[in-house]
């Protein structure tokens, strides 16, 4: 027994307080022997596996060592000899499976990026999963105690655990329904044959199938008719994860992964919604938004100076249609300088007029912000050298280059104990409304981190071949004036002093500790070419290519090769901190290119540059499906109409209206692709102020929808048709099909030039068509017909009640003026139920008057309740809830039926 010896790594067998003594005697009392099944055939017969020994089994799970039964395996290098098994029922739901090296010594995700969940109350003895092993060679299995099904299987195959590639193969049934891994761009539920999902960020431009893209989500969830549960593998790793069939025809799911340990999640369910619970409670649930980040939002990457962007602005409220929040791509730098103003095109006294005519409509602005900082003498470059915060080259000593969009450049080094430090004094001076440009949100980009120098190459040869930073436009007079913009007003511009870091660091609590240092061998390891390769699809295809060299180590002692995939992650937690410090306790509204598992927590998601084509139009709602009820990451959106090429009329008008059923809705297109401004086709126009109406009108219905994610991970904001339906099969292939929040059906037209779509409704299940509000009986499959170009199929779901607002409005402030119309679409029990979650819309707790208000139609009778944060029940008008008109809508055929 090794009790006296606490495993190193933070996930011990050490129970906290009162635990310990109970654990003691409950390990005395059990046998420590577990059956011996003698060695049983393994795989392919190349690798022995591992033998248990000096195991130790109690309620709370099992410990043993592991170890190499015969000669190194050496498939991908020298094996690691002593592994230590632990496993844990944290929860009568989760089970914590951990297979490291026995000294602890391996990298494993630093535990404040995702923090531990550790044991929860109120464990039984029969927690819901059950784990088994077999000692010689070691496999194990989780399965579902209550039903005996196997969930999880390694039998008969051996672990391999070397030091730079561990392999772990589960058998699955045959034809599993299975989601995740992202993130990709295939289909949401996953190919089982000669499928493989990488998981290495990438700047993936178009964003491939069958591709390792942005950001990196190892979970997975496999949901069966006796129920779903998910596995969710912490690993931050480059690895491939296969799909496929052995010669048997049995179905298998292999993890190839070049280094940390195997630190395994899994959750019992039983239903799709409590396994996104049990993930939120490990990697955190997602971040509320602000109520202003609902409404639309209008981007190009091209816009030449700060006229153009001002008149955008001004064209949308010309042409009606409502314009929430304007965005400016790197056009806005200095030859492309992350925190600088282009002197010419963007001076800084018409950026604060731009701002000040954006704030005083109740409109907003957001700028992109990209980590790689130019390799060039100016503040933001030179400021970071003082501080050091670089990540450094393979000497230690300079930073270390790439290129990026303003040519030759060099990378923050999050981990850093000062870099925080560093990015809000540059957020404070760039953004602080008094000498900069205020900003309600900030675009994070290109934190794979992506760079455009393959491996060895020569950055300052590269940026010259790329001809990077390009020469900002010719400056021009603005061509005529815009009414309400003052932009002929003369500002003094003070020069910006940066005094107040200590406040704002602790304004900006977050949860990254700088101090940390981490000692991680790796002198035997080769961090450029590791023996196995994973299929990165970068160019090149090294694991350096594209991005910074994985061989660097960071401030704290981790290494570029085992925390690539969390640079994105760590931006996001940084630039959340930052925009705390500038505007505390207002909720930030930070939308980030890459992430990892848990980076809901702090920051929301687009999905990256996609391709203005009907492909990417229907590709989008398996990738937000993905994020919203999966990753949690629900807030979250494609580049409507398209990013790459320019788009085309009517592909922009289904887009118009698709996009207003994304969480966050903008419109964005790269600088080559013609203006795609909802105001500039007439079709786009009429589509785009059809469904902004409808969006707008249900806005505090996805509010509340996202709040209510907030608390527990439940998915409530988008969920595919199986979430609602887990018994009818034909809904888990569905993914040009979603809802909207709980209750409404999103069917849009998914072919080019067609105009009608089949759709599918379960048999019986009771539906209302939006536009008419008549009743509509699922029937399988059935094709809508006839359905206009700016329009878009959408039924509410019989048994919900919607507050939607009386009226939309042009802005988000002016919405929540609006009274409320309650839509009750009772289901076929005569019954309906729904909620309201109101608060001030901005600041972190939600202010004074946050509340819930629950509505239930039961027997002809309309009953509200409305609660405060507190507990206690108040009066609506209270609350500054307005109820101004219910409308009921039943079943035809009901008797008494007043439609
Ligand atoms: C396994 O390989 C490592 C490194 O190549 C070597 O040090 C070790 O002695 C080998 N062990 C066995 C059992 O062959
Ligand atoms: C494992 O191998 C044994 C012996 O060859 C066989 O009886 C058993 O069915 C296999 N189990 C699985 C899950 O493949
Ligand atoms: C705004 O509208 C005016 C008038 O139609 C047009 O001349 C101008 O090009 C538009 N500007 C932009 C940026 O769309
Ligand atoms: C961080 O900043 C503090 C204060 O300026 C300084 O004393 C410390 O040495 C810095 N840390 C590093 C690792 O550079
Ligand atoms: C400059 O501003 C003043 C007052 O703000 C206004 O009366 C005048 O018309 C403006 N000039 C131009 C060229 O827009
Ligand atoms: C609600 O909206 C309708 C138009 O849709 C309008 O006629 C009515 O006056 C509005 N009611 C209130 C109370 O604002
Ligand atoms: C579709 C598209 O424009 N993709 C581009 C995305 O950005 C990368 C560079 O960051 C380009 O290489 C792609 O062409």
């Amino acid at each position: 027994m090794e009790f006296g010896k606490k495993p190193a790594g933070r996930l011990s067998w050490a129970f906290k307080g009162t635990l310990v003594a109970f654990v003691i005697t409950q390990i005395a009392l059990v046998a420590v022997l577990a059956t011996w099944d003698g060695v049983a055939q393994v795989d392919s017969g190349i690798c022995g596996g591992y033998q248990a020994s000096n195991v130790v089994e109690s309620d709370f799970g099992v410990q043993a060592d592991l170890d190499l039964i015969s000669d190194n395996c050496s498939l991908y290098g020298a094996d690691v000899p002593s592994l230590r098994l632990i496993a844990e029922y944290q929860s009568d739901k989760r089970l914590h499976v951990l297979i490291q090296d026995r000294d602890g010594e391996r990298y494993q995700v630093p535990e404040d990026i995702v923090p531990r969940p550790g044991f929860s109350t109120g464990l039984t003895k029969k927690p819901d999963l059950k784990f088994d092993f077999t000692k010689a060679p070691f496999s194990f299995t989780v399965s579902r105690r209550s039903t005996e099904e196997i969930l999880f299987s390694t039998k008969n195959t051996s672990l391999v655990f070397e030091r730079q590639y561990l392999r772990l193969q589960t058998w699955l049934p045959s034809q599993p329904n299975l989601y995740g891994l992202g993130e990709h761009s295939d289909p949401f539920r996953l190919k089982t044959t000669d499928y493989s999902r990488t998981l290495w960020a990438r700047d993936s431009g178009a964003i491939p199938s069958n591709n390792n893209l942005y950001g990196s989500h190892p979970i997975y969830v496999d949901h069966r008719l006796t129920g779903t549960h998910g596995v969710f593998l912490l690993n931050s790793n480059g690895m491939d994860i296969k799909l496929n069939q052995d010669q048997n025809g049995d179905q298998y799911m292999e993890y190839n992964i070049i280094g940390g340990v195997l630190d395994f999640y899994f959750f019992a369910g039983p239903g799709p919604e409590d396994v996104a619970r049990q993930y939120a409670e490990v990697v955190g649930v997602p971040a509320m938004v602000p109520y202003w980040s609902l409404g639309y939002h209008q981007c190009k990457y091209g816009y030449r100076d700060w006229f153009e962007v001002a008149e955008v602005v001004h064209n949308y409220s010309v042409a009606n249609i409502p314009l929430e929040t304007m965005w400016t791509d790197i056009n806005y730098m200095d030859h492309r300088r992350t925190f600088t103003l282009d002197p010419g095109n963007y001076p800084i006294e018409r950026m604060q007029d731009l701002v000040e005519y954006l704030h005083e409509r109740d409109q907003r602005y957001i700028l992109m912000v990209d980590p790689a900082v130019a390799e060039h003498d100016y503040p933001a470059y030179n400021r970071g050298n003082e501080m050091d915060v670089f990540v450094k080259r393979r000497d230690g000593k300079k930073p270390f280059r790439g290129v990026v969009w303003p040519g030759v450049a060099v990378f923050p080094d999050w981990y850093h104990e000062n870099t925080t430090d560093y990015w809000m004094e540059m957020f404070h001076n760039s953004f602080n409304p008094e000498t900069g440009v205020d900003i309600d949100g900030v675009w994070i980009d290109m934190n794979e981190p992506a760079s455009f120098c393959r491996q060895g190459c020569n950055p300052d040869q590269e940026a010259k071949n790329r001809n990077l930073p390009p020469k900002p436009p010719a400056v021009r007079e603005p061509p005529r004036s815009i009414p309400g913009l003052p932009f002929n007003t003369s500002r003094e511009v003070v020069a910006s002093k940066f005094t107040e870091q200590k406040t704002l660091r602790e304004l900006a609590s977050r949860g990254l500790d700088s101090k940390k240092h981490y000692d991680v061998n790796h002198a035997a390891d080769d961090l450029l070419s590791p023996p196995y390769s994973i299929n990165n699809k970068a160019p090149g295809g090294k694991l350096s290519d594209m991005t910074m060299d994985t061989d660097l180590t960071l401030a704290n002692g981790l290494t570029t090769y085992d925390t690539h995939n969390l640079y994105g992650a760590l931006m996001s937690m940084t630039t959340r901190a930052a925009m705390l410090a500038r505007r505390p306790n207002l909720r930030p509204f930070v939308i980030t290119r890459s992430t990892f598992a848990g980076t809901g927590h702090y920051v929301q998601k687009w999905l990256g540059d996609n391709v203005s084509r009907w492909s990417f139009y229907r590709i989008q709602i398996a990738q937000m499906l993905s994020f919203a009820s999966i990753f949690q990451i629900p807030m979250v959106g494609s580049d409507v109409c398209g990013f790459g090429e320019s788009t085309n009329e009517k592909l922009c008008a289904r887009w118009a209206t698709l996009g207003a059923f994304n969480p966050f809705y903008r419109n964005h297109a790269t600088e080559s692709a013609a203006h795609q401004e909802f105001y500039l086709l007439p079709l786009v126009t009429s589509a785009a102020q059809y469904a902004i109406d409808i969006r707008y009108r249900l806005l505090d219905y996805i509010y509340t929808a996202l709040e209510f994610q907030s608390r527990d991970g439940t998915p409530a904001v988008l969920k595919p048709m199986w979430h609602v339906y887990p018994q009818d099969e034909e809904t888990f292939g569905i993914d040009l099909q979603f809802f909207y929040g709980d209750c409404v059906l999103v069917s849009p037209v998914t072919q080019e030039g067609a105009t009608d779509v089949d759709m599918y409704m379960p048999k019986g299940a009771l539906f209302y068509e939006w536009e008419s509000r008549a009743p509509v009986k699922g029937n399988g499959w059935t094709t809508i017909k006839d359905v206009a170009f700016d329009r878009i199929p959408l039924h509410i779901r019989g048994g919900c009640i919607l507050p939607l607002r009386n009226e939309s409005a042009y802005t988000t402030t002016e919405l929540r003026k609006q009274p409320f119309e309650l839509l009750v679409a009772l289901g076929s029990d005569g019954a309906a139920s729904g909620r309201l979650y109101v608060d001030d819309g901005v600041s972190l707790d939600g202010g004074e008057g946050r509340a819930e208000i629950e509505f239930h139609h039961v027997g002809g009778k309309l009953d509200i309740t409305a609660t405060r944060a507190s507990g206690k029940q108040v009066a609506l008008e209270d609350i500054g809830v307005d109820i101004a008109n219910v409308v009921v809508l039943r079943q035809s055929e009901e008797p008494g039926d007043e439609l």
